[in-house]
């Protein structure tokens, strides 16, 4: 297979062993700074490390979900070329650490992340709230709906499961705006895992029940972690709704911007991340999936999940990174 059809078929798979590199190297530089009380710091050495390892790759990129507007964010922001643009041009969405506070305070389930899709197949999200929710795979499609309400959708999903409403488990951000729904959740007698943040991890957690405990994810968090979250889903299964929060006109035109013609349009994960969609995360404190880094004397340990959409494969890497002196 020549190299134009491998493209045309999806994304060159040998990306996907490379962007492990590149949410290990973010892991890394985050996790030397876990535990610390410093948000910015840790977020501002993990965007350092993935931009340069990022750089490294054949690839003609794009940002499109990223550390925010140029003026924002001076690395890489939106609308930011990286790779060394020989290869494939390609869209990517990453969030170097995504959980700043869950790192500063050293509390689980803070990761590295990325995706990379074919041009022109990520949604182009404003920063703004997204409502979602989420289940993993196994279940018929519409056994969920974003305009059902709590109870439905619970009572909905352990039915489909065949276990008693007591056995669902809902993950959902600890926020005062959660209110209403963390007590329509508790009434159906669902348990709620509360997280304070990293809802990314939340989301995907929803793919594999028997190891996380998470049956279903609800509530409202950023719109570029629901794209994020979408491009994990597309490669793991299970589905996703997901429909951004507009609610001034100041939004409603930012988003028009982007392209956003509906601002009540309901996404699928398959409308926020088409086509071949490569996904990576790696562990940066211990979580409920992956284990955090460890630094020992003489080798820095990683883990990373790797997903690809095309083949369904579900990767999980332990690292031993001996060469310190680049870490
Ligand atoms: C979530 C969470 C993120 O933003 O998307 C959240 O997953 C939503 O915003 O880790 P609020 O914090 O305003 O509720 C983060 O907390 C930060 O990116
Ligand atoms: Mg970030
Ligand atoms: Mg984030």
């Amino acid at each position: 297979m020549n190299m134009a059809q491998n493209i045309v078929a999806g994304l060159d798979r040998i990306l996907t062993m490379e962007l492990v590199r590149v949410t290990e190297r973010a892991a890394v530089a985050a996790a030397r700074l876990r535990g610390r009380g410093d948000e910015k710091a840790a977020d501002q050495v993990a965007v350092d490390a993935m931009r340069e390892e990022l750089n490294r790759l054949a690839i003609k990129g794009t940002v499109v979900i990223g550390e925010g507007e140029r003026d924002e964010a001076p690395m890489l922001y939106i609308g930011e070329e990286v790779g060394t643009g020989k290869g494939p041009a390609v869209d990517i969405a990453l969030d170097p650490l995504e959980g700043t506070t869950i790192c500063a305070k050293n509390l689980p389930n803070a990761l590295a992340v990325i995706a990379i899709a074919e041009k022109g197949s990520l949604l182009f999200a404003p920063d703004v709230y997204m409502d979602k929710i989420a289940i993993g795979p196994g279940y018929a499609e519409g056994v969920i709906g974003i305009d059902a309400s709590p109870a439905e959708n619970i009572a909905s999903l352990a039915r489909a499961k065949g276990v008693a409403v007591s056995e669902i488990t809902a993950c959902i951000l600890d926020r005062p705006r959660h209110g209403r729904l963390i007590e329509a959740v508790r009434a159906t007698g669902a348990a709620i895992r509360l997280i304070g943040d990293g809802d990314v991890a939340g989301v995907i957690h929803t793919t594999d029940p028997e190891e996380t405990g998470i049956d279903i994810y609800l509530g409202t968090g950023g719109a570029p972690e629901g794209v994020l979250a979408a491009a994990a889903l597309r490669c793991t299964g299970g589905q996703m709704q997901g429909r951004l929060i507009l609610d001034t006109p100041e939004k409603v035109a930012r988003a028009a911007k982007m392209g956003i013609a509906d601002p009540k349009r309901i996404y699928r994960a398959q409308d926020m991340a088409r086509g071949d969609v490569l996904f990576a995360a790696t562990g940066v404190t211990d979580g409920n999936m992956l284990d955090g880094v460890k630094f020992g004397p003489t080798y820095i340990t990683t883990h990373t999940i790797v997903l690809r959409s095309s083949s369904r494969t579900v990767r999980e890497i332990k690292a031993r990174h001996q060469d310190l002196e680049k870490f």
